[in-house]
C-alpha cells in the first residue's frame, strides 16, 4: 500500500491511537510512553510502560490486554520502582525497558536505562511474572542506553545490543557475556551516518531484534538535530543470524516518523519511539508499540515479510 505521497506504508497506525495515556492510569502520572512489550504464555499482551511523575522521574508499570489494543488492566501501583538506596544508578529514575524472553533461563530479561548523576546507563532485571524482579544492576556504565538482549546465546555467549555515546557519535554496539554480568568482546554493529542523512550522528536500537529465517531484523531510530530539537524516525537493517554484528542490508530511507498530532505535539514533540513489539501466531503480523512525543503510547501494525521485502528492494550492504 502507498500513501498519498507515494511512499510505501510499512507501519499502519491503529485507529484507536493513542491507545494508552496518563488519564488511563490508576494513580497520578504525568506521561506514559516508550513501553517494552511481550506476549505472555496465555496470549495476553503485556506492556511495561515508562511512567513519568511530576518530579520528572520515571518508573515502570505493567499494563495487560487480551487483544493488545484495548481493555488494558493496569497495575494499581508502580510495578518496578527505582531503588536508589540499593542501586544508586537509579537515583533519577528508570526508563525505556526492552523485554526479551530467554528460554534457557525460563525468564524475561528487562534491559532498561538507569538514570543518575553519572548519566544514563544500562541495567538489567530478570523476572518470570512481572511482579517480582531480580536486579543485576548496572551492566554498561554511562553514557549508554537503548539496550536489548538477544533471545538466545550466540556461539555460547549472551549478546546485548546497546548504544554508548562517544565523541565520534552515538552508534549501536553488541557485547557478549557468559553470565549476563560480565560483558566484553564489544563490536560496533550499526554506525550513525554523517552529514545530511536522517540518521546522521545518532542512532539507537528501538525494540529488541526480530529473528527471521533471513537474519536478525533491526528497527532502529535515527535522530536528526534540527533548529527545533531532535526528530526521531525509524529505519530498518538486517544482520546475519550466526554473526549478528555482520550487516546484510540497511535501508537508506526512514520507514516511519512522526506525522500525526499525537506524535508531533507533546512534552517532546516529533518523537516516535518504540521499545517493544509482539508477533502474531502467524509469525508475521507485527504490533509495534511506541511512545508518541514522550507523552502517550501508540500502536502501529506491520508485516515482517513486508519489512524484509522493502529491505530487499531498498537496502544495500
Ligand atoms: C531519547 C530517549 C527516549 C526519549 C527520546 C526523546 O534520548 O531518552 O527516552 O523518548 O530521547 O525525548
Amino acid at each position: 500500500m502507498t500513501s498519498a505521497r507515494h511512499f510505501e506504508t510499512l507501519f499502519h497506525r491503529h485507529e484507536k491511537n493513542p491507545i494508552l495515556t496518563a488519564a488511563d492510569w490508576p494513580y497520578p502520572a504525568h506521561t506514559v510512553f516508550n513501553p517494552g512489550a511481550t506476549l505472555l504464555p496465555d496470549g495476553t499482551t503485556l506492556l511495561l510502560c515508562r511512567v513519568e511523575d511530576r518530579r520528572g522521574h520515571s518508573h515502570l508499570c505493567a499494563a495487560r490486554s487480551r487483544n493488545g489494543v484495548d481493555g488494558w488492566i493496569i497495575d494499581p501501583e508502580p510495578t518496578l520502582r527505582p531503588d536508589p538506596e540499593h542501586y544508586p544508578e537509579e537515583l533519577w529514575g528508570i526508563e525505556d525497558p526492552r523485554i526479551t524472553f530467554v528460554e534457557e533461563l525460563g525468564k524475561y530479561v528487562v534491559a532498561y536505562t538507569a538514570f543518575s548523576r553519572g548519566g544514563p546507563g544500562v541495567a538489567l532485571a530478570l523476572t518470570s511474572d512481572f511482579r517480582h524482579f531480580e536486579r543485576y544492576g548496572l551492566i554498561m556504565q554511562p553514557d549508554d542506553k537503548d539496550a536489548a538482549l538477544l533471545p538466545r546465546r550466540i556461539d555460547g555467549s549472551f549478546a546485548l545490543l546497546h548504544r554508548p555515546m562517544a565523541d565520534s557519535g552515538a552508534h549501536i554496539w553488541i557485547s557478549l557475556s557468559p553470565d549476563l554480568r560480565n560483558w566484553g568482546a564489544h563490536k560496533l554493529m550499526l554506525q550513525a551516518r554523517k552529514g545530511g542523512w536522517w540518521d546522521a550522528n545518532k542512532v539507537g536500537l528501538s525494540p529488541p531484534l526480530i529473528e527471521t529465517p533471513r537474519g536478525w531484523l533491526m528497527i532502529y531510530h535515527g535522530v536528526r538535530q534540527t533548529a527545533s530539537g531532535g526528530l526521531y524516525r525509524l529505519g530498518l537493517a538486517l544482520f546475519a543470524l550466526d554473526e549478528p554484528d555482520r550487516c546484510l542490508l540497511r535501508g537508506d530511507s526512514w520507514v516511519f516518523g512522526p506525522e500525526t498530532s499525537y506524535e508531533r505535539e507533546g512534552d517532546v514533540g516529533n518523537v516516535a519511539f518504540p521499545c517493544g513489539y509482539t508477533l502474531g501466531a502467524d509469525g508475521d503480523s507485527l504490533n509495534l508499540y511506541y511512545g508518541a512525543a514522550d507523552t502517550t503510547i501508540a500502536l502501529a501494525t506491520g508485516s515482517v515479510k513486508a519489512l524484509l521485502r522493502w529491505l530487499d528492494a531498498n537496502g544495500s550492504t
